[in-house]
């Protein structure tokens, strides 16, 4: 089926190739005949495109009503959310609200359910309402992106974050109990049973204090396994573990696959345990960090590790369950191969048997081999670190270095046997050949291409090309700089991402499309197939007749929701309930009269049921926006401390009589 599929696409590739040069050569046909009248040819002189510019134009045009191919999920950076756009248009479809308040979407402003998301990110009592966003990660089954679920990571934090894929709305969040930041997430096994969140800068763990002259004793690094449970869409933090690592700075991390599946490989950097200082006379960390030729990927037996961690052998840190060191060791569920020189970026290839790690300051990238890694494990051929870790003989799990060019960083596949690196210091996207079983067009392990991208790129993706299937067709470029790209909107830049067309074989690769990004530092995305996505269209409306009053937190009618009917204001005391319905266009009840220092609990049901019928709510003066989108209920609690007359009123043009949509909230002074 699945290759069925794959050669379908191909073909599709290659008549949009067929069509793409069809009709420009109708066009020039046309402009060379002279006929005026030649739709575009006018507007090709007159906008001075070259063939190039016309076909990119005509590659990623997507008319008014058509779909997008392809979804981007981009990691939002440190705007702490999640970004969606149309491949290969590059329209921004949405952004979801995940660790920041999102106002469009009334995330975080007076709803209960978002207010309740956002507080588990809380960080010991102290509300954290950003997030350093790195890595996005759809869930899978068998290896494959299923269009469930969508996983982000906090690297300043060290929280992650699930977003359903049924609404696109977060439903949680989790603060890692023994980590400050982290790096190495978000990720996920092949079937999403475990999410994978691994540390960044050492630091004594679970919040414990020490003295940075006690870094080698006192330090620890850190990944942590979430248990992911599908049927709630919930992680489970009580059957999740974390293993303690050594003080080195663990980077990115990916799991195994097919060949590799229980497997999970995370590159590190400062295993020189170099502590900075410069202000002291000491190495500074940039000098200190990269002092050494090499540094360590680590091998990890979560198959192993987990089955530990079930039966018991976790030490408790901060309430959360974490592998000794010690025990890693002994169990040998720890392992370490040398990588050359400030290694960034692992990447694991698409049949599960080569991992692919560059090393910034090295032009070469370098591939292991995981059957050469399991042979050097049996035979013991390995040296021990500092703290007792088995190094694995660098030359006996080395399968190929290929040399593509400067500052290599992150690596993707397509369907052909291809790899896509980016090169930092190039400024550019390194095609080549993987060896093995991949059949690549051209002699394996070799450089293909490189298309200069603009600029300084950091991750690339391509279609699906983390997964066990990759789909190929395209590639984002998801460069940190863009200088001269874009109009000067002054001195913070927009970044940009760069769609390049990596359908045809060989050397051609262009730059399609320049996307600006304004959403903070985006680092990872992952494409999928827009069709594998089944959101809904509206909030459900289970029953017969159908009980409206969604609640996206349970993911079921809330048992509160008001209903069309019985709208109504009780008082008992001070406290005060009111039941409000939004339907076009008006709000039941238009006056709520109260007292100054009511204390107030406030559900309103959008009772629509057409798509795209939202209501917004806003209360002017109490920092209270809601979104209902239809067939949504939602719950905002407020004290009344200001006395005066305050309008409520609709925030999404939803009618023609939309201003209409409003109402009175009177508070009368007391004393
Ligand atoms: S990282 Cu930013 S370019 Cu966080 Cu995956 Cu490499
Ligand atoms: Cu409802 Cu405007």
């Amino acid at each position: 089926m699945q290759g069925t599929h794959t050669r379908w696409s191909g073909w599709k590739a290659w008549l949009n190739a067929i069509a793409v040069i069809g009709v420009i050569a109708l066009l020039v046909a046309a402009c060379t005949s002279g006929s005026g009248s030649a739709v575009g040819a006018d507007i090709i002189e007159a906008r001075g495109l070259t063939d190039a510019d016309v076909e990119a134009a005509l590659k990623t045009f997507t008319p008014s009503g058509t779909h997008d191919e392809y979804l981007l999920f981009s990691s939002g950076g440190h705007g702490g959310q999640l970004s969606i756009v149309g491949v290969p248009s590059m329209r921004l479809l949405k952004t979801v609200g995940v660790f920041t308040p999102e106002p469009w979407q009334g995330w975080g402003f007076g709803d209960l359910k978002t207010e309740e998301v956002l507080a588990e990110g809380d960080v010991n009592g102290i509300e954290v309402r950003w997030a350093d966003t790195h890595h996005p990660a759809l869930s899978e089954t068998d290896g494959d992106y299923d269009g469930e679920f969508v996983f982000i990571n906090d690297k300043a934090n060290a929280r992650i974050a699930v977003i359903d894929l049924r609404d696109f709305e977060t439903k949680q969040i989790l603060k890692n109990p023994i980590a400050i930041n982290d790096h190495g997430g978000t990720m996920v096994t092949p079937d999403t049973e475990w999410v994978i969140e691994g540390g960044q800068y050492a630091t004594p763990l679970a919040g414990e204090w020490a003295p940075i002259e006690d870094y080698e004793a006192s330090f620890r690094g850190m990944v942590t396994f979430w248990k992911f449970d599908r049927a709630s869409g919930r992680v489970l933090a009580d059957e999740s573990f974390a293993m303690e690592l050594p003080p080195y700075w663990q980077d990115i991390c990916d799991a195994g696959k097919l060949a590799s599946d229980g497997w999970v490989f995370c590159n590190s950097f400062n295993t020189e345990m170099a502590t900075g200082g410069v202000e002291d006379g000491n190495l500074p960390f940039e000098g200190g960090v990269s002092a050494r030729d090499n540094d360590y990927l680590h091998i990890i037996n979560l198959e192993k590790a987990a089955q530990l961690a079930a039966a018991g052998r976790t030490t408790e840190m901060n309430g959360f369950a974490v592998m000794t060191l010690e025990t890693s060791i002994e169990e040998g569920l720890l392992y370490f191969v040398p990588e050359p020189k400030s290694p960034h970026g692992v990447d694991m290839a698409p049949k599960g048997d080569f991992i692919v790690v560059s090393g910034k300051l090295d032009p070469h990238t370098t591939v292991y081999s995981f059957e050469k890694i399991q042979e050097a494990i049996a035979d013991e051929n390995w040296t021990l670190d500092g703290y007792g870790v088995p190094i694995l003989d660098f030359d006996a799990v080395l399968e190929a270095q290929v040399e593509l060019g400067l500052g290599p960083l992150h690596t993707q596949f397509d369907d052909r046997g291809y790899a896509y690196t980016s090169l930092f210091l190039d400024s550019a996207v390194a095609r080549w050949t993987l060896g093995g079983d991949y059949d690549a067009p051209e002699d394996p392990w070799t450089l293909v291409t490189k298309t200069p991208v603009q600029y300084n790129i950091g991750h690339l993706v391509t279609a699906e090309g983390d997964t066990v299937s990759p789909d190929g067709r395209y590639l984002v470029s998801l460069n940190k700089w863009a200088i001269d790209r874009f109009a000067n909107v002054g001195p913070l830049l927009p970044q940009n991402f760069q769609l390049l067309d990596i359908s045809e074989e060989g050397e051609t690769m262009p730059v399609i499309y320049d996307m600006p990004v304004t959403f903070g530092e985006p680092h990872y995305a992952q494409i999928i197939k827009a069709d594998k996505i089944d959101a809904w269209e509206t909030y459900p409306c289970p029953g017969n007749p159908c009980e409206l009053g969604f609640d996206p937190a349970t993911m079921a009618v809330d048992p509160d929701s008001p209903v069309l009917g019985n709208e109504r204001i009780e008082r008992n005391g001070n406290e005060v309930e009111i039941w409000m319905t939004a339907i076009r266009s008006h709000f039941t009840p238009e006056h709520v009269e109260l007292r100054q220092g009511d204390h107030v609990t406030w559900h309103i049901t959008n009772v629509e049921t057409s798509y795209d019928a939202t209501h917004g709510f806003a209360l002017p003066g109490y920092n209270i926006n809601l979104s209902l989108e239809p067939g949504e209920t939602a719950t905002f609690e407020v004290e009344l401390v200001n006395a005066g007359v305050y309008p409520y009123y609709c925030t999404e043009f939803c009618s023609a009589l939309h201003l209409e949509m409003m109402g009175y909230l009177s508070i009368e002074p007391t004393g």
